[in-house]
């Protein structure tokens, strides 16, 4: 499976606490774009695609949310609810998030920028992509 549940180094203090993220350095990648998701409701669910060369760190910035995570074989549930751990999802990994928590803020970098061409949005697309 390709995906990584990676710390991140907390800066904290009495006024409270920080993260960086640099590109190559702590995130796996050369960052190319940040997008963020809130607004999100518990019973909506996204995602339901892979994507053919991207890679993209999440954070869950404040509240918490459910990835699922297929790579073709294998599936399997993370959940993500701490600013302090990014979600690594490599190329070829279909993904699901799901049960947002009220207020649920998801900030991702990614490593390349948008291109509706590279995401795979039919399931079966994806499955057969896979075994060739
Ligand atoms: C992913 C998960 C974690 C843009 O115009 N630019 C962008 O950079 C992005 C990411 C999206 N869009 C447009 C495309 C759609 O019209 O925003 C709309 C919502 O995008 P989408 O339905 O793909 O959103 P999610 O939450 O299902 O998926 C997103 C990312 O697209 C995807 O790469 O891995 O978050």
């Amino acid at each position: 499976m390709n995906y990584q549940l990676l710390p991140l180094e907390v800066h904290g203090d009495k006024r409270g606490k920080l993260v960086s993220l640099e590109s190559e350095k702590n995130i796996p990648f050369e960052i190319r774009r940040v997008y963020y998701i809130f607004d999100t409701l518990p019973e909506e669910s996204r995602g339901q695609h892979a994507h053919r060369t991207l890679e993209q760190l999440v954070v869950a910035i404040d509240g918490s949310c459910q990835f699922v995570l297929d790579d073709g074989k294998e599936r399997t549930e993370i959940w993500l609810n701490r600013p302090d751990v990014g979600l690594y999802i490599g190329k070829n990994m279909w993904r699901e998030m799901k049960h947002f928590s009220y207020g649920c803020k998801l900030m991702i970098l990614a490593s390349d920028y948008y291109d509706e061409k590279e995401y795979i949005r039919d399931y079966n697309v994806f499955l057969k992509e896979q075994v060739q």
